[in-house]
């Protein structure tokens, strides 16, 4: 490639990047009033910089090849730091690895933007593999807390099975994002754990943490459901005790698997989760967003347990790597009671949907339970109906 060609594709790389991340976001014009979808995803491979991707020297590059590829950004954690938003996603490059990445934003929907390099997380463990799936908790001893999901191979694995994984609950906690203190992994009595969140305040005087027990790497098995367990510290997180606080259920969107989101929203009326449940069809399994409330005076009691999902993969966001799939990792709550959820989509992108304190509170405490049979819902319908016969126009 000549010199001038090479410079000409160089600043059109440069170019799409500036205007991918100066593109303004707008709402959706479609309404459920429980929360507005915004038109475009806020993080996607082609947001990561362009000097991540490729050697700009035309010496070592003269074809200007990318040596890097980004194949997914998805999954983010969330929070608000000196009046911006910033996103931990899980960026996974074209190896399957993934790796942590901060992005900025000034209002939390426009102009996402990473910062200069990814975040160097020190292993735990030597065999550690990938890291994904990280919840950001501010805690009210004042650091901000990272737990995710640290994967290495299976050391019990037959010999030739190259896919059985060990998942567990990685801990770090940071400032300001920048420096990480790497802790030692939580230790628990399940045999895996994914989904581990630590909630934002002291519980008895201790860390209180919702986790995910499982038997295996994919399936919950005998376990499963969202759980709830104390640590002393979490410099050596510990739990020996685990109850489920919401477990998965037959014929539900939680019927195979469960997760608790972000850290829950303190509310007036309780504590407010988000969280992911899984079901299987025909397509494979199938994630949605849903929600649910526990007590102020017990965080790991359940006072309020809307049926069915909040937030289903919708249009573009049901295909990618994993179709079928949102999961939720990061919410944050802004001035004004406004909260941004944000969303991976089918485990390719993030976006962000919006809605109030109001609304989710409203929601979570309106919303009849799931009653479990057909008959239930027919129920639930004909009461509206008849509620709603006064005001129907004629
Ligand atoms: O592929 C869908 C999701 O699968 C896992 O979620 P869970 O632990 O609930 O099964 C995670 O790998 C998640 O990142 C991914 O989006």
């Amino acid at each position: 490639m000549q010199n001038k060609e090479f410079k000409e594709r160089l600043e059109e790389l440069f170019e799409k990047h500036r205007s991918l991340t100066e593109r303004k976001n707008e709402p959706l014009d479609e309404y459920n009033g429980l929360f507005a979808r915004y038109r475009y995803p806020v993080l996607t491979d082609a947001h990561i910089p362009v000097f991540w991707k490729y050697d700009l020297n035309p010496e070592t590059n003269p074809l200007l090849l990318q040596r890097f590829g980004i194949n997914s950004v998805f999954n983010a954690g969330a929070v608000e730091l000196g009046g911006k938003v910033l996103l931990i996603a899980r960026v996974e490059g074209y190896d399957r690895k993934s790796f942590f990445a901060v992005a900025e934003s000034s209002d939390g929907i426009n102009g996402f933007r990473f910062w200069e390099r990814p975040v160097v997380m020190p292993p735990a463990h030597p065999e550690e593999t990938n890291v994904y799936d990280m919840r950001l908790t501010k805690h009210e001893d004042g650091w901000i807390y990272g737990l995710f999901c640290a994967e290495r191979k299976d050391p019990s694995a037959h010999p030739g099975d190259t896919s059985s994984a060990l998942a567990a609950c990685g801990i770090a906690r940071t400032r300001d994002l920048r420096e990480w203190d790497r802790l030692p992994d939580l230790k628990t009595v399940s045999a895996q754990q994914r989904n581990v969140v630590l909630h934002p305040e002291y519980v008895e005087g201790k860390y209180a943490l919702y986790t995910r027990p499982q038997d295996a790497f994919i399936e919950a098995g005998s376990g499963g459901g969202i759980g709830w367990a104390l640590t002393d510290s979490m410099e050596s997180a510990g739990i020996t005790d685990e109850k489920i606080v919401d477990a998965r259920v037959y014929h539900t969107i939680k019927e195979a698997k469960n997760g608790q989101g972000p850290p829950p929203l303190k509310t007036e009326k309780g504590w407010l989760h988000l969280a992911h449940g899984v079901r299987m069809c025909a397509a494979g399994l199938r994630y949605v967003l849903y929600l649910f409330m526990t007590g102020l005076e017990d965080p790991s009691e359940v006072i309020h347990r809307p049926g069915g999902y909040f937030l289903a993969p919708d249009g573009d966001e049901r295909v990618g790597d994993v179709s079928n799939v949102v999961f939720s990792n990061g919410w944050v709550q802004m001035p004004g009671g406004k909260v941004l959820i944000y969303y991976g989509s089918s485990d390719t992108r993030t976006h962000v949907a919006e809605t109030t304190v109001d609304r989710l509170v409203d929601y979570t405490l309106n919303t009849e339970e799931d009653r479990l049979t057909s008959a239930g819902n027919v129920e639930i319908i004909d009461h509206l109906i008849s509620r709603n016969m006064p005001f129907m126009k004629r």
